[in-house]
């Protein structure tokens, strides 16, 4: 350990311990607009963070400056507080200072600097940037260059947790820009629209795609019989944005509050995550007795869909040909749902709450047109729908709690956990071990599955018959069992689960903007609870499930459930 004294105060940390953790240690809120600690970035871009240290000549930067023995920092001199003032305002010289309407308005760390210094005037004339344009040719994200501040956060989580490589910096000097590779739009890149890098700007320079105007139109259009249905993560993160606990489940509030919003019918993407377990179940089942691709690879992340579609396109044939829950919600809403309603389905729109960027992308895909319509119409993300919230003046807290609506809006434990990595496999091994044992499990919770070390694996014994799992989430994992795979290294696993983003759905690229680093573990512990609570735990115990094959779909893997729940990727 090393011993330091900052602002007077001694403290005792390990060696390679930064004197910006150090600090914070004590209380010391060094500010900083570059630094993540959950990404390791320590960029020294921003240079916000400097401190006076005796004996150094310039101030450093304490986010790349390793605390050692003795060493005194001083965090706050009038020095410091200058420069760092002028660093601030520099930044603001060619920053578009149009905070009032920008998305990030309330959220904006460069704002909160800009407060917390108590910035009232820039001493410096704007502006020798190059001038970029917005480039709105992704159907997630949004990149304005403009407001951009070079901090890198984007950066390092698309090469460095996910391993994506789609945006780096380009050209040099005043013209520097973070963009893909010779600064094409997004919409061309290989971007799987995972909005990792939304969560971490800290700016409104990289944000999701906002499609609140066209719900609004639709929600306005009497014509329209406008059908919503909500995602597993959703339910433990909307309250966030009104001051809950990050995994405080809001599931009933927030069914009053979309009925509020004007929408028809309240629905749930868990009803369609039980029958993705029943179609996905009986696949494996029928991989591993008749013969197919084995390992099966699970389909439901659209992230991850683009990335195996790009990076290794040769292992396709491994996915399962279930669509995700969110697509075979939208293939049902225009055909079974619309069938005992009497609605005409070119009446209908399907909108999703998901926590999701990718959604956006993945419900405008070609092949998701298997009600005869596009089956998913407009895709919020959790965000969006605080926005709308707010704009409608509805108080998440003030709201009763209210049911789904039926038939498909119900849905067992096994649904829920669908919003944790480790959720789908979970899940799938309940219903699977049914299937193929025709014995009760013996314990529901599968523990070894759950957890956030970055793979997972486990052998679930099937009756004298290992089935052997493995789990991982966020790309640069899937990356890791990928190259596996390719070495020949997992010819005897059967089953792997793959989210895109780390955490899974809890830690969606759509999520409300949290920094506190447990946010993931307190989101997934939040839906472990609330499968725990449910009576109905098993997606093949669902009624409604079962009576959606009496009524509607026949039987798992038959010829309806084939043209409306299953697609193909074709490399
Ligand atoms: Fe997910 Fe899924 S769990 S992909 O993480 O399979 O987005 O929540 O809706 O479709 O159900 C996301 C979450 C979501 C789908 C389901």
């Amino acid at each position: 350990a090393v011993t330091l004294t900052i602002d007077g105060r001694p403290v005792t940390v390990e060696p390679g311990t930064t004197v910006l953790d150090a600090a914070r240690q004590l209380g010391i809120a060094i500010p900083t607009l570059c630094y993540l600690k959950q990404l390791n970035h320590r960029a020294g871009a921003c240079r916000m963070c400097i401190v006076e240290v005796e004996g150094a000549r310039t101030y450093l930067a304490s986010c790349t400056l390793p605390a050692t023995e003795g060493m005194v920092v001083r965090t706050g001199t009038p020095g410091v507080r200058e420069a760092r003032r002028m660093i601030l305002e520099l930044m603001l010289s060619d920053h578009p200072n149009e905070c009032l309407l920008c998305i990030r308005s309330g959220s904006c760390e460069l704002q909160a600097a800009a407060n917390l210094m108590g910035l009232r005037e820039i001493r410096f004339q704007r502006m020798s940037r190059t001038l970029y344009k917005k480039d709105d040719s992704s159907p997630a994200i949004i990149r304005e260059p403009q407001k951009c501040i070079y901090c890198r956060r984007c950066v390092t989580v698309c090469a460095e947790v996910q391993t994506v490589h789609a945006i780096g910096p380009q050209l040099r000097g005043f013209a520097t820009v973070i963009a893909p590779p010779y600064n094409l739009p997004l919409g061309d890149s290989v971007c799987v629209h995972c909005g990792q890098c939304a969560l971490v700007c800290p700016v409104g320079a990289i944000y999701e795609r906002d499609d609140t105007g066209a719900v609004w139109a639709a929600l306005a259009d009497p014509a329209k019989h406008v059908v919503v249905q909500t995602a597993p993560a959703t339910r433990v993160t909307l309250g966030e944005a009104f001051g809950l606990p990050p995994g405080t489940p809001v599931t009933g509030k927030m069914v009053a509050a979309l009925r509020r919003l004007g929408f028809d019918r309240v629905f749930d993407t868990d009803f369609t995550a039980d029958l993705t377990i029943v179609e996905e179940g009986n696949e494996l089942i029928h991989r591993l007795t008749k013969g197919g691709p084995l390992p099966m690879i699970t389909s439901c992340s659209p992230g991850w869909i683009k990335f195996i579609e790009h990076f290794y396109p040769e292992f396709l044939p491994h996915l399962s040909t279930a669509k995700s829950p969110q697509q075979m919600f939208g293939a049902l809403a225009k055909t079974y749902y619309a069938e005992q309603a009497g609605i005409d389905p070119k009446d209908m729109v399907v909108v999703s709450i998901m926590p999701c960027t990718a959604k956006k992308f993945e419900a405008g895909r070609p092949e998701m047109n298997a009600s005869g319509y596009r089956d998913v119409d407009m895709v919020l993300t959790t965000r969006e729908l605080v926005r709308m919230l707010h704009e409608a003046c509805i108080d998440l807290n003030n709201m009763p709690d209210e049911e789904y609506d039926r038939p498909m809006g119900l849905s067992t434990g096994a649904g829920a956990i669908f919003g944790a990595t480790g959720g789908v496999m979970e899940a799938a091994l309940r219903t699977a071990y049914e299937l193929l044992t025709g014995k009760p499990l013996p314990g529901i919770d599968i523990e070894v599955v759950r957890g956030l070390d970055g793979v997972r694996q486990a052998a679930i014994d099937l009756e004298g018959n290992p089935v052997r799992v493995m789990v991982a989430h966020g790309l640069g994992h899937a990356r890791m069992l990928m190259e596996k795979l390719k070495a020949g290294e997992l010819k005897d696993c059967h089953f792997i689960e793959v989210m895109a983003c780390p955490g899974g759905c809890i830690g969606g690229g759509g999520q409300p903007i949290c920094a506190n680093p447990d946010v993931r573990q307190r989101r997934a512990a939040g839906i472990y609870r609330l499968d725990k609570g449910m009576k109905l735990r098993k997606s093949h115990e669902n009624p409604a499930i079962i009576e959606l094959y009496e009524r509607f779909l026949g039987e798992p893997l038959g010829e309806k459930s084939h043209k409306l729940l299953h697609t193909s990727y074709t490399p």
